[in-house]
């Protein structure tokens, strides 16, 4: 059989959803590489994707519908037919709704797939359904909220602006891993002149393109951004003209807010020497286009969305904002590209559901009642491993009395706990349409090999359970390049003018985005420091949850260069280059309890423990402990892995999840 070569997308939660080629022989994917055609990924690839075919094609894929044979947890499964699994959940449905509602099942779903239809396509059945819905606000609602009380709908900039900075701040970001295309232009920049400092809790792989690293405590950042402008205020220098013109509030919050924010006072607290602050602000104010690339880090604290607002003030003080190359990118404003209203289908409810954060799942499955939650309905997520407070989440998973769907690729930590599960494809199995968080570009792409097994794309799956169940709605009798060809009929000023051949021809396209120096889109029209709608009208410094724990070290969550969230620990090649489930510590922080290098150690806190294996690094500030990637349970050293140590609590705005707001302490296993 000869080769051929497909054009297809990166369909995971990453910011850039790279173009790839692939090449097929005889229906199997046997090299997959980067479309050097993609406007803004142009053929690089990360480590993580370039052997995709190896989880497409891998022995760890799910073939058939399971049936549970042993007891929850214990993994023991038989194969059924479709038909047996649809019929059984939803008879098991009907019987639900007719004692307890519909409200009594839940859906749980999130990032495995960020397509447009497959991601979204159980909207419309459990709208239809009458099923409790969930608030999909895991990652980096905080983050949104406090950019939108400064900025209001105002787009950002393209990425590519930061080839005209001068100096380029990555604030909460581990670039290398999470955003390699931005690195491509951050080291551009660098050659032509630009400045790097990176602003994290840890000496992330990204510190090795910073010319400037600052390791700050946790959660303090918004002091920081307080004192940048303190400084810059009383030093005479911001831009006054600009601020008298663009800007909302200035003079209130330069008298009432930041006179308290001495560089002393905010070196106290975020742990960088006053200074370093003051040279930070003096280089700040001399930049000609200082741009800031904000991460999520720093947004998933108690005080995550107030953090955000303080740092989207900084560049206002400068004019920065005005200038080409500067100001402050957390991610693009693409949500507008789709009619999305046509995809969720909120109008199917029959009447308002309640909603429940799916950060607080453990609480949903454990506490929740009128009604309780009797069945839940887990597609492309894993929140075993992934969701805060794991302890609880799987105390719930083990209820007898609950009836658990997965439908997934693997088995996974959640999978294992299901009463049924059922087999799904991988992207180049199906269709879809995808948009991106760090790029303005829009790809459609079809399926390129047949379902490996009997696995379904998660619309078809939508269709047959709204067949078992009666749904007569045209939305679920259709196929997926059928409604998507009907979503791209739906104009949208995003997509105007973009070329429609190239979209046809699963192509990258970019959209047309104006991001229109100086004008904001705000109520007022200008940057608002004040936000009389918001309930604090100022920014101000606001303490994470974790402020008055007696445990002394803060865990940091991050993300691995090896895996993304709980994906890819399907990979032995992707897990070998990981090592080990490790927590990085301090070597004082080691010393202090007898810990070596390489030994097995209990990190603990209120809510369990967690065996890890101990890295000591110069790396990790005093205080501070890192465990890198979501480890699958089968592949950690013990019973449980890091999000054992991470709460429930939520955000300041936004109902985000707070996993790095966490304390811990540790001891010899
Ligand atoms: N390789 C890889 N790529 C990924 C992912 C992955 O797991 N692995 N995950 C994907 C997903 S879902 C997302 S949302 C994005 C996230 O991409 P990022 O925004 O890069 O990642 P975050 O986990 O949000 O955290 C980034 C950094 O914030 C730091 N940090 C934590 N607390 C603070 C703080 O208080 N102040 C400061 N200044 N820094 C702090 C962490 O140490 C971490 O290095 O990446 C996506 N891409
Ligand atoms: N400790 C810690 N916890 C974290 C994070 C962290 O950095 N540290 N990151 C958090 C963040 S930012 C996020 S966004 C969440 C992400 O949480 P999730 O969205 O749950 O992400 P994944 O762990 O990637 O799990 C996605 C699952 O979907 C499956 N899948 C892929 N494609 C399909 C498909 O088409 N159909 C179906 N049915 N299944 C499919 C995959 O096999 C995979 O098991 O995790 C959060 N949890
Ligand atoms: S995970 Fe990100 S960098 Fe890697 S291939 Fe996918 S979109 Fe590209
Ligand atoms: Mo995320």
């Amino acid at each position: 059989m000869p080769i051929t070569t497909h054009r297809s997308v990166c369909p995971y939660d990453c910011p850039d959803t790279c173009g790839l080629l692939v090449d097929v022989e005889n229906g199997r994917a046997v090299k997959v590489s980067g479309d050097p055609d993609h406007p803004y990924t142009r053929g690089l690839l990360c480590g993580k994707m370039q052997h995709y075919e190896k989880t497409v094609h891998s022995e760890r894929r799910l073939l058939t519908p399971l049936l549970r044979s042993g007891a929850k947890g214990s993994g023991e499964f038989v194969p059924i037919s479709w038909d047996e699994a649809v019929k059984r959940i939803t008879d098991k449905w009907k019987e639900i709704i007719a004692s307890f509602g519909a409200e009594a099942i839940l859906p749980y779903s999130y990032a495995g797939t960020m397509g447009v239809v497959q991601r979204n396509s159980g909207h419309p059945f459990f709208h239809r359904l009458g099923a409790s819905r969930l608030d999909r606000t895991i990652c980096s609602p905080a983050k949104g909220a406090g950019w939108k009380a400064v900025m209001g709908d105002t787009p950002t900039v393209d990425p590519d602006e930061v080839l005209e900075s001068d100096l380029i701040i990555l604030w909460g970001i581990n670039a290398a891993a999470t955003s390699i295309h931005f690195m491509q232009r951050v080291n551009e920049a660098k050659k032509r002149g630009a400045k790097v400092w990176l602003i994290d809790t840890y000496r992330t792989p990204t510190a090795a393109v910073a010319d400037r690293v600052f390791l700050i405590r946790p959660g303090s950042d918004g002091a920081l951004a307080l004192a940048l402008m303190n400084y810059l205020s009383r030093n005479g220098l911001v831009d006054s003209d600009y601020i008298s013109e663009k800007v909302l509030g200035f003079d209130q919050f330069n008298s009432e807010i930041l006179p308290q924010w001495t560089t002393q006072a905010a070196s106290g607290i975020t742990g960088i020497a006053a200074e370093d602050i003051e040279s930070m602000a003096r280089s700040y104010a001399a930049a000609k286009a200082p741009f800031i690339r904000l991460g999520s880090g720093l947004s998933r604290y108690g005080n995550g969305a107030m953090t955000v607002r303080t740092i989207a003030c900084l560049p206002a003080l400068v004019g920065a904002y005005g200038k080409l190359g500067a100001g402050c990118f957390p991610d693009t404003s693409t949500g507008t590209a789709f009619a999305m209203g046509r995809v969720t289908r909120e109008d199917l409810m029959p009447a308002p559901t309640r909603i429940i954060n799916m950060n607080r799942l453990g609480e949903a499955l454990n506490r929740l009642d009128s009604p309780p939650v009797k069945s839940l309905y887990v597609y492309h997520s894993n929140p075993a491993a992934i969701t805060p407070d794991q302890n609880s989440v799987i105390a719930g998973l083990l209820r007898d009395d609950l009836f658990t769907v997965v439908h997934e690729r693997f088995m996974t930590d959640t999978a294992k706990y299901a009463d049924l599960v059922l087999p799904a494809t991988s992207s180049l199995e199906h269709s879809d349409i995808y948009r991106a968080y760090g790029t303005y570009c829009i790809q459609r792409v079809k399926g390129i090999i047949p379902p490996i097994g009997q696995s379904r794309p998660n619309k078809e799956v939508f269709s047959l359970l709204a067949e078992a169940m009666g749904f007569e709605e045209d939305i679920f009798r259709q196929s997926c390049d059928g409604f998507i060809d009907q979503l791209l009929l739906v104009p949208s000023p995003l997509r105007e003018g973009t070329d429609s051949t190239r979209l046809e021809e699963n192509r990258a396209v970019r959209l047309q985005v104006n991001t229109g120096l100086g004008s904001f889109l705000t109520p007022s029209g200008r940057i608002e420091i004040l936000n009389s709608a918001e309930k604090e009208p100022l920014p101000r410094f606001l303490p994470t949850h974790e402020e008055s724990s007696d445990l002394p070290l803060c865990l940091m969550t991050a993300p691995s260069l090896h895996s993304l969230n709980a994906s890819f620990y399907e990979r032995d090649d992707l897990r070998a280059k990981q090592e080990k489930m490790y927590l990085l510590m301090n070597p004082y922080d080691a010393a202090d309890r007898n810990l070596v290098d390489g030994e097995m150690v209990t990190a603990w806190n209120s809510l369990g423990e967690v065996p890890f294996f101990l890295k000591v690094s110069e790396g990790v500030q005093r205080g501070v402990a890192v465990a890198e990637g979501v480890w699958w349970l089968e592949f950690a050293p013990g019973e449980r892995s890091v999000n054992a140590l991470v709460s429930q609590r939520l955000t300041d705005q936004g109902g985000g999840s707070t996993f790095y707001d966490n304390r811990i302490d540790v001891r010899k296993r």
